[in-house]
């Protein structure tokens, strides 16, 4: 089996994705989602100039192989743009092996583990009110877990918040908005957000929450040790993680699980965590993690530590992620939770899906591969169109994490 040819399909059907769709001489081709959001067209380029004509002739099959050419094979290694066009070959070569097999790429990675898959749903809301009264509504949903961002009294725009009653979009048209954080406030708010939350949605449903990379390790230390009587499933990022011993600090003085690494891209953006029993759970998506050939042996090397994964899941993360991600969380035994934030309608006129939500799990079907597809024609109507990611300045100005 031979790789003839390969594409880069950018699309914006409400907001920008990017798919590599790999060719083989049998008919049969495959998908890989390469959306790195706000930096989407470095991936097109990387893809297009470097890594398309040197998968041409290659045996698709060789997974294990080609990901090392990529990785390996380059001298500049590791970062987002490098991981997120090696995770888009990967998927697709995924994708082709299952098709070729005639099976769902879960039977590939270990068969079914469980039936449904664990997800969280997001709720936000401008105050503690409106966030109270959307939790109320996913768990109407039928969601058992919900992920609980508000505005914070004093703060302009606040990460996690939807504008309008629009649904939560991180990245905004042209270049980045400017926000401004004010930590002393924030820290001063969160635990009384959950008191008040776990009043009114008792004991059973799980609340988790993302402080976005914004707290010191000795301020997220406080928040964990203050969030402890209200239970959380997880507190997400609660420090930049570039600093892996600063995590540490936060462990040390609380029982609060901790989950990180969405902005993760390998395994080495772990090792002191996993190792140290420093989280909980890896956050690190498929579409940025190298694909299903990497986050297998950081999944298994996660186990023998009792951590779990919670992939990344927001919306600027494409259905053909989302797809294998369910995939890989079927088949593994150290699943912890899926993030889950449905696309918009119109993204399912251009990529068709495989995976459905009742009371509080995902199921996907039994489609061989990943099971979703890219209308192209439909993809032309949606034109790519900037849009960016907000930066965040403390009150004085000083440039801070979003
Ligand atoms: C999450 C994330 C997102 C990111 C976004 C950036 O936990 O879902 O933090 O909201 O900010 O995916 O592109
Ligand atoms: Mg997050």
């Amino acid at each position: 089996m031979k790789i003839t040819d390969a594409k880069v399909i950018v699309c914006s059907p409400g907001r920008n994705f990017v798919t590599l769709k790999i060719y083989t001489d049998q008919d049969i081709y495959g998908l890989g989602d390469a959306t790195l959001n706000g930096r989407e067209k470095a991936v097109v380029t990387y893809l297009e100039d470097y890594c398309i004509p040197a998968l041409i002739g290659k045996d698709p099959r060789n997974t294990e192989d080609i990901w090392h050419y990529f990785y390996k094979g380059v001298y500049w290694k590791r970062g987002a743009v490098t991981m997120t066009a090696i995770s888009a070959i990967d998927m697709a070569l995924w994708d082709i092996k299952a098709k070729t097999l005639n099976t769902p790429l879960y039977n590939l990675l270990g068969g079914k583990s469980r039936n449904g898959i664990l997800v969280y749903a997001h709720a936000n809301g401008k105050n503690i009110n409106e966030a109270i009264e959307n939790t109320g509504k996913e768990i109407e949903k039928g969601f058992l877990a919900v992920r609980v961002q508000s505005g914070i009294p004093g703060i302009g725009h606040t990460y996690g918040v939807a504008e309008g009653n629009k649904p939560y979009e991180p990245a905004q048209k042209g270049l980045p908005r400017e926000d401004y954080w004010d930590s002393t406030k924030y820290l001063n708010f969160i635990p009384f957000l959950f008191e008040k939350v776990r009043e009114v949605v008792g004991n059973d449903i799980h609340l988790l929450h993302d402080v976005h990379h914004r707290c010191t390790p000795i301020e997220a230390a406080r928040l964990a040790k203050e969030l402890e009587p209200f239970h959380l499933f997880w507190l997400e990022d609660p420090v930049s993680g570039e600093l892996q011993e600063g995590l540490r600090l936060v462990r040390q003085h609380s029982v609060t699980p901790i989950a990180i690494g969405e902005v993760f891209n390998t395994v080495y953006d772990y090792t002191t965590l996993i190792t140290e029993q420093l989280i909980d759970y890896i956050r690190m998506p498929l579409v940025h993690g190298g694909g299903i050939t990497h986050l297998t042996k950081i999944a298994a090397m996660a186990s023998i530590y009792h951590i779990q994964t919670g992939f990344h899941g927001a919306t600027d993360l494409s259905p053909v992620n989302m797809a294998a991600a369910l995939h890989f969380n079927t088949a593994i035994n150290n699943f912890g939770i899926q993030e889950y934030m449905p696309h918009q309608d119109i993204v399912h006129e251009v990529f068709s899906i495989n995976y459905h939500f009742k009371s509080g799990y995902m199921y996907i079907n039994d489609a061989p591969g990943i099971g979703v597809d890219i209308d192209e024609q439909k993809a032309r109507k949606f034109p790519y169109s900037m849009a960016c990611l907000p930066v965040n300045r403390k009150t004085d100005g000083t440039m801070f994490y979003w």
